[in-house]
């Protein structure tokens, strides 16, 4: 194909005389082209990603990566007076998850293709994503986040199936999205819709009836279930998924000449987390409809699924009253009692059911029961599910746990957001590590190369530049770009612990004016959404931005620190701020992050961990080795037993550490209330000091320590610290999704 012609045709003029919008259209076009002719028919197992959550980020120079057009393309614009970058921004980012489970399906996608694995995705055509978060006059408040245009990834089809919510028939729209993979094969990610779904229906922000399913089914992703009519709509949403996706699943296997009773030789279905349970009863009801006994579609059933499982928070443990399931899916109700009761016939542990004795169906147990494997997301995460929490299933099942330790797609994390690195990885050890992210290592070599370690430095600072020209930009923050950057962005919740960090800029707010100057500037820089029922991780949002005022103001202070709030984070905004970071902050309290991937991303881009011994920290810290990350804080089995004995008293470490006390009181203090309000940070104040059920207390002065230890090294050897940094990017190869999606195929899907 002759790139400059094609685009030229397809533009219908010359590409100097098109806006950005036409050329972003042409673009769309000549992609969608190329990918389809990379489709490939599918021969044996076939696997269905399910998931209610899909955060894709703009695909426009992911897709010309992948399909190998990217530098033709950006030097055909070029020629033109074009700018591939500006064009990237006509593109809307589809904001079709919360965080780190909704980015890891996007990933996942990225390395089937890649790896010539045949795999989709199947989940909903949101149209308003997630929420558009703003924060002005120092809340957050949401909005909104429309991505659907005229022209849009996603094709409808002229597919239905027909799905009955509450007894009522609607007909699920399928809309097909091309997912290319890096030199490899177009898949497909399938997202169902409802025609009848109407936007105008939103008022006021985020606010809509939430009773006319018709209408509002698809117009959000929840972020959270805080109210009744909110957790109804969930189940509506997640049976319309489930019930679409196994109606479609099943047609495309008998396309291929399935007979049903042959399920599992054609199918592999991937349930991520709880959301797309039902897909069990469903399936097993569609069987039952084709004939097939129900022992005998159990088993079908059991050997064709596989469940994830990404969270140990109690209150993240999807458990439906059976009169909401009563209502929306009664169809199904009666197949989820056959199950509880052959669960019952395996185990005469009640805490295993699914039926529990308050009548709630406990989803992850009807998974665990009726697929065929179970697996964590981290080495430590999987130890836990085994030892503790699901410990009783563990038990009965050994044989169904296993542990796939996440990762992340190199394209877009860094072949796509970060160039310039990969030039100078490039230049340093061919270009190997594209396919093969394991020949990072090879960079090891350049350890006490001092021209490599300072030309690493040279693309740290530009990424530095480039980040503080947006935050300009976009927010009119100015930051100084030779000043150290530590980045904490991820959802905004109490165990992840934004408020050890805040605790942190409190401390260092004081010794800065006490004349105890840090060796060097620190930028401390935030992303993060509330869910917008979620008052304290609201309040914490208010306390730093207070926080962020107060310090800006005070001409003691803000040459040495500063506190930048980025708004509406997103995987645009983490492409722009993961490239330019220095310290990566994963300071969630030890057992509660199932995983984590920013961390994975951080590392990739040569930033150092600062983080506790949780999730995949673990396994960065035993690859690294201590030199090269800044480990603090108490052990998941210190916090465990602390749980466990019930006698964790936050008051007592408030009065038992003046510094502490002091960071804390600093909260409700006159200059914090004068330049916030008085009521939130009161209210954060109390929870901190009374409950601070994340443990936040225990850990703040190894944090201190760690942090000024970090701080201190950055200033003192900028060799030194190039070279954890280069150390990081060298042992990031494991984090690959290409490495996690091997190891599913391998002994979970045998695809193909
Ligand atoms: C549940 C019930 C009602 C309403 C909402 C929910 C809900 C929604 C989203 C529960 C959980 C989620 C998302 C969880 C999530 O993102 N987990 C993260 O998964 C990542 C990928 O495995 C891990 O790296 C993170 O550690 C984990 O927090």
């Amino acid at each position: 194909m002759n790139v400059t012609k094609e685009l030229n045709r397809l533009a219908g003029k010359p590409l100097a005389d098109c806006t950005n919008q036409e050329l972003y259209l042409a673009l769309l076009e000549l992609v969608k082209q190329q990918s389809a002719d990379r489709v490939q028919p599918v021969t044996g197992r076939k696997l269905y990603y399910i998931s209610a959550e899909f955060l894709i980020g703009k695909l426009l120079s992911n897709n010309l990566i992948n399909l190998g057009l990217y530098e033709e393309v950006r030097d055909v614009l070029a020629q033109a007076g074009k700018s591939l970058a500006e064009i990237e921004e006509v593109e809307p980012e589809p904001s079709l998850g919360n965080g780190g489970l909704g980015r890891l399906a996007a990933c996942f996608l990225d390395s089937l293709a890649t790896l010539n694995l045949p795999g989709d995705g199947i989940g909903l055509r949101y149209h308003l994503g997630l929420f558009h978060q703003n924060l002005k006059d120092g809340s957050q408040s949401e909005q909104p986040d429309p991505w659907l245009t005229a022209h849009s990834w996603a094709e409808r089809t002229d597919v239905t199936y027909p799905v009955t919510l509450a007894g009522k028939t609607v007909q699920a729209r399928l809309y097909r999205l091309a997912v290319t993979g890096y030199e490899g094969r177009t898949n497909t990610l399938n997202l169902f819709d409802l025609d009848t779904v109407n936007e105008g229906i939103v008022k006021d922000g985020i606010c809509f009836d939430k009773t006319d399913i018709d209408e509002n089914l698809t117009l959000f992703l929840y972020p959270d279930d805080s109210d009744e009519a909110g957790r109804r709509l969930r189940i509506y949403q997640q049976y319309l998924m489930v019930s679409a996706g196994a109606q479609l699943i099943l047609s495309e296997c008998a396309a291929r000449g399935c007979n049903y009773h042959d399920l599992a030789d054609y199918a592999a279905i991937q349930i991520n987390d709880t959301h797309p349970s039902m897909v069990l009863p469903e399936l097993i009801r569609l069987l039952e409809e084709q004939g097939i006994e129900f022992d005998e579609a159990v088993d079908i059933v059991t050997h064709t699924c596989a469940y994830t499982n990404h969270t140990i928070l109690a209150e993240a443990l999807e458990t439906w009253p059976h009169a909401y399931l009563d209502d929306v899916v009664p169809q199904l109700m009666p197949i989820i009692e056959q199950l509880d009761a052959a669960a019952r016939t395996r185990t005469e542990n009640p805490a295993l059911a699914i039926l529990d004795g308050e009548n709630r169906v406990h989803m992850a147990h009807m998974d665990i029961h009726f697929t065929h494997s179970t697996n964590g997301v981290a080495a430590l995460h999987t130890e836990i599910l085994k030892n503790a929490e699901l410990h009783g299933f563990y038990e009965l099942y050994p044989e169904k746990f296993n542990n796939k330790t996440n990762g992340i797609t190199f394209r877009r994390w860094l072949l796509a957001c970060d160039p310039a690195l990969t030039d100078l990885i490039e230049s340093l050890i061919g270009p190997g590590f594209r396919k093969n992210a394991d020949e990072l290592e090879k960079l090891l070599a350049f350890r006490d190369d001092e021209a490599v370690l300072e030309r690493l430095g040279m693309v740290k600072a530009a990424n530095k530049q480039a980040l503080a020209d947006w935050l300009l930009h976009t927010q009119g923050v100015r930051v100084n770009p030779r000043a150290m950057f530590a980045i904490q962005s991820k959802r905004l919740h109490e165990y992840k612990r934004q408020q050890l960090n805040l605790l942190y800029l409190i401390h260092q707010y004081f010794e800065i004016k006490a004349g105890h100057l840090p060796p060097v500037l620190l930028v401390c820089i935030f992303g993060a959404k509330a869910a917008p029922a979620y008052t304290t991780a609201k309040d914490i949002i208010h306390a730093l931005l207070t926080l962020s005022k107060v310090i800006a103001a005070d001409p003691q202070v803000c040459p040495w620190l500063q506190i930048v709030f980025v708004e509406n984070y997103n995987v645009t905004a983490a492409e722009k701020m993961i490239p330019a970071c220095d310290l990566s902050e994963q300071i969630s309290l030890a057992s509660k992050e199932a995983s984590g991937t920013g961390n994975m991303k951080f590392m990739l881009n040569g930033a150092v961990t600062l983080g506790t011994m949780d999730g995949a920290n673990v396994e960065i810290a035993e690859r690294v080795g201590s030199d090269n990350i800044y480990i603090f804080g108490q052990s998941s089995d210190q916090v465990i037993h602390r749980y466990a004995a019930g006698d964790y008293q936050a008051h007592q470490w408030y009065q038992a550490d003046p510094n502490l006390r002091r960071a804390l009181d600093f909260l409700t203090s006159e200059p914090m209330r004068a330049a916030g309000d008085a009521e939130r940070l009161n209210r954060l104040h109390h929870e901190l000091t009374t409950k601070d059920w994340f443990q936040t207390l225990p850990d703040f002065n190894a944090y201190v320590v760690r942090k000024g230890q970090a701080l201190a090294d950055y200033a003192a050897d900028e060799t030194a610290w190039q070279r954890k940094c280069l150390t990081n990017i060298a042992k990031a190869g494991f984090f690959s999704s290409d490495r996690t999606i091997a190891e599913y195929d391998r002994e979970i899907w045998h695809l193909g």
